[in-house]
This record gives C-alpha cells, sequence and structure tokens, in this order.
C-alpha cells in the first residue's frame, strides 16, 4: 500500500512534509484535503480528530505533526538525504531550529494570515502586533545565526531546512524580511531554489490567489 499523505500543496506545514518526500524520490498519494472533497475530509477528521494537516499513514499507521512525519520518513524510508543526523548533538541543533521556524516563525505568520480572514470584528489587533513584534525578533536573531551558514544546522540539509523554507517563504509575504537581514534573505533564496522546495512552490502556484493578504507579484 504507497504512503497517504493528506495535505494541501498551499499549506505551508504540508510543503515541509512534501520537501522530505520529493528530495528522497519517495511515492506516495496524495490525498487531497480541498473543498467538495467530502470523503477525504471524513477520512482524515477519523485519523485525526484536531483536524491539522498534514496527516500521513503508512503500513496502516498514523503519523500527525510534520516534524515527526520527516522523522517517520527518515527512519523508515530513508533516503540519500537524512534529515536528522546521527550524531546525538548535531541532531538537537537540527531540532532546535526545527522548533524555531515553527514556533517563532510559522506560529506568527499563520497569526497574521488567520487574523485576515476574521470578520473585522473579530480581529485580533494585540495579538497580531504581537505576532508581527515576535517575526521581527526572530528574523534578527536568524540573521545572526545564519551569518557563515548555507544550511540552517550542520552543512547539509536537516528538518529544519524543510521546516525553514515553507516559513520564511510565507512570513516574507505576511510580513517583509527588511533589506538589512540579508543573511535571511539570502537563505530564503538559497532555499527557494533548493530543487524540492522548488517543486512545491511550483505545484501551489495555482492556488495563490486564496493568499488572504494578496500574494506577491514574486518567488
Ligand atoms: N503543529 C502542526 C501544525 C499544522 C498546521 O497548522 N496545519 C495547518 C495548515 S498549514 C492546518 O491544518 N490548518 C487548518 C486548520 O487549522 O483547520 C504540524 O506541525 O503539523
Amino acid at each position: 500500500m504507497p504512503i497517504a499523505l493528506y495535505a494541501h500543496p498551499f499549506s505551508s506545514y504540508c510543503q515541509k512534509v512534501l520537501i522530505a518526500l520529493y528530495e528522497n524520490a519517495i511515492p506516495f498519494e496524495l490525498r487531497l484535503l480541498a473543498p467538495g472533497n467530502e470523503q477525504v475530509a471524513a477520512e482524515h477528521r477519523a485519523l485525526w480528530p484536531i483536524g491539522k494537516m498534514p496527516v500521513l499513514v503508512d503500513e496502516g499507521r498514523t503519523v500527525v505533526e510534520a516534524s515527526l512525519i520527516v522523522e517517520h520518513l527518515d527512519r523508515h524510508h530513508p533516503g540519500p538525504t537524512r534529515w536528522l543526523p546521527e550524531d546525538p548533538r548535531a541532531a538537537l541543533d537540527v531540532r532546535m531550529m526545527d522548533r524555531f521556524f515553527d514556533n517563532y516563525v510559522m506560529t506568527p505568520m499563520q497569526k497574521i494570515v488567520g487574523d485576515s480572514l476574521r470578520a473585522a470584528e473579530d480581529r485580533d489587533r494585540q495579538g497580531v502586533s504581537e505576532a508581527r513584534a515576535l517575526l521581527e525578533t526572530a528574523y534578527r536573531w536568524l540573521a545572526d545565526a545564519m551569518k557563515g551558514r548555507e544550511w540552517a544546522a550542520g552543512d547539509a540539509p536537516s528538518l529544519a531546512d524543510c521546516a525553514a523554507a515553507p516559513a520564511l517563504f510565507y512570513a516574507d509575504w505576511a510580513h517583509p524580511i527588511a533589506p538589512a537581514f540579508s543573511n535571511v534573505h539570502a537563505y530564503r533564496r538559497r532555499l527557494l531554489a533548493w530543487p524540492p522546495f522548488a517543486r512545491a512552490v511550483d505545484e501551489a502556484r495555482p492556488y495563490r490567489p486564496l493568499f488572504p493578504l494578496g500574494a506577491p507579484d514574486r518567488d
């Protein structure tokens, strides 16, 4: 039975997993979570009532949370690119950067985007301004952390880069990265040129009109 991935190509957390699948050419069946696909939505709800995507099913085992899905693929479908180093200290560096991108880039980016989908009277101005401030702090910290680095942790692509690519891609749309943070811009550009992420971005192009803040005419 092929791996099934419940996902949508425009979702940042789904792209995090798609990178890992594409990079190591792992075959899978996309169970597209999109309006009108009621059967797929019902399967997804039954597998993971929390309702978040992506969800992966492999040999009857359900795996949730993008980082854990990438770790599952690394253990059970290892390919030429390994996502977590064997060395425990190096693996901790990768996990730390993965947490950084999820918690301090992806989360505030989602807050800004999610808030823009709310009715005007339900907007959370304070929450959005806190999210913007957090993104500024995260960009500044990352600009320093990326000095002399090509990849987020160590000298090879890892789980941390799977997290970084969609996080920085969309965060720059939601709250532009200041030109002064040139290391962050350069890293984001390298990620956009990374073949598995370039493919995920290309496949998601038709959905750009869905970006509620208006997708910029670039990338
Ligand atoms: N912690 C989850 C977050 C996943 C997540 O936020 N997914 C979004 C799409 S990018 C989602 O499912 N949104 C739909 C919803 O919240 O109903 C992970 O790492 O997989």
